[in-house]
């Protein structure tokens, strides 16, 4: 048997999340424009013929500024850390000296790193050969796929490349087993997605979502969440007129629900001022946080 963690690591907003679900074939990771996105690091498992591929998605590697970017890296650390392979993702469009930090640790790193340069199809083949130029030479042995997640290109190849660089190991998990992740936390993260979408500026870095009730009764779950927002302020811009923006938010993600469980859902969502929880050590416990 062969098996091992294939962690995908990168700066914020480069597709990670978005080659995650085309490698697994699953959303199981929201995906949206806006950076920082993905907070938690999330498996997604493949079994075949005699392998098994467990991949982790994690959060844009960043500076931290306050207690949740803190955690949020310590994901990304431990992902680097416990990689049987690396998946360094990049873009087409961020700068080659973003990078730096990362090349020094990769130096230190025993692990084979498969580098993944995603959107190709916001290029030309010939600023593609420059940029794949570049990173042949500052990473000789990785093993360079140009891919467009969105549009599923050269999936099929970082695939073949993953199973080949598989180490001999027995399987991790169970062959039923497809994330580390329950259908609580898809149920928060899939509200989560709405509100990046639909709110600007910080209120979605000031927001977190909990889900307080998930009840299974036949073909229905009945689901309630909280979102907690900073501010009084936001919690009025979260509402909206008359609650129209709540609403929004409401529907849009009961329909997503609805698709990813396969199951008729019914949501109500509550809106709660929670000052401090980026901030607080338990409070982010408590919202999932905590060692991962
Ligand atoms: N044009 C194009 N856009 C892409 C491609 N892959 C991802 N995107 C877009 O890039 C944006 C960010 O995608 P994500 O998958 O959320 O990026 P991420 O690296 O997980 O971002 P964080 O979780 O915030 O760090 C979204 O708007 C995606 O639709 C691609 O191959 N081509
Ligand atoms: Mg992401």
């Amino acid at each position: 048997m062969r098996s091992g963690f294939i962690n995908i690591i990168g700066n914020p907003n480069v597709g990670k999340s978005t080659l995650m679900n085309a490698l697994v074939g699953e959303k199981l990771s929201i995906i949206t424009a806006k950076a920082q996105t993905t907070r938690h690091r999330i498996m997604g498992i493949v079994n075949g013929d005699g392998f098994q591929m467990v991949f982790s998605d994690t959060p844009g590697i960043l500076q931290p500024h306050y207690q949740l970017q803190e955690n949020m890296m310590r994901f990304v650390n431990a992902a680097i850390g416990d990689a049987d392979i690396i998946l360094y993702v990049t873009d087409v469009v961020e700068k080659f000296d973003k990078h730096a930090d990362f090349l020094a640790r990769l130096q230190r790193l025993t692990a084979p790193v498969i580098l993944v340069i995603n959107k190709i199809d916001l290029t030309t083949p010939e600023q593609l050969e420059t940029m794949v130029e570049n990173w042949r030479a500052a990473l000789p042995e990785a093993f360079i796929f140009p891919a467009s997640a969105k549009e599923k290109f050269n999936i099929d190849n970082i695939l073949k490349q993953t199973i080949a660089l598989l180490p001999e190991n027995p399987a991790y998990y169970s062959e039923e087993v497809f994330t580390d992740r329950n259908l609580r936390f898809f149920a928060s993260e899939i509200i989560r997605e709405k509100i990046l979408l639909h709110y600007d500026k910080e209120i979605p870095y000031c927001t977190e979502v909990t889900v307080t009730q998930f009840k299974e009764a036949g073909e229905q779950y009945y689901i309630e969440a909280v979102i907690h927002v900073m501010r009084d302020s936001q919690k009025g811009i979260i509402i909206g007129r008359g609650g129209a923006a709540l609403k929004r938010v409401g529907i849009q993600a009961r329909k997503d629900m609805e698709t990813f469980f396969e199951k008729t859902v019914h949501l109500k969502l509550f809106v709660k001022v929670n000052p401090h929880w980026r901030e607080d050590p338990q409070k982010l416990k408590l919202f999932g946080y905590g060692e991962n």
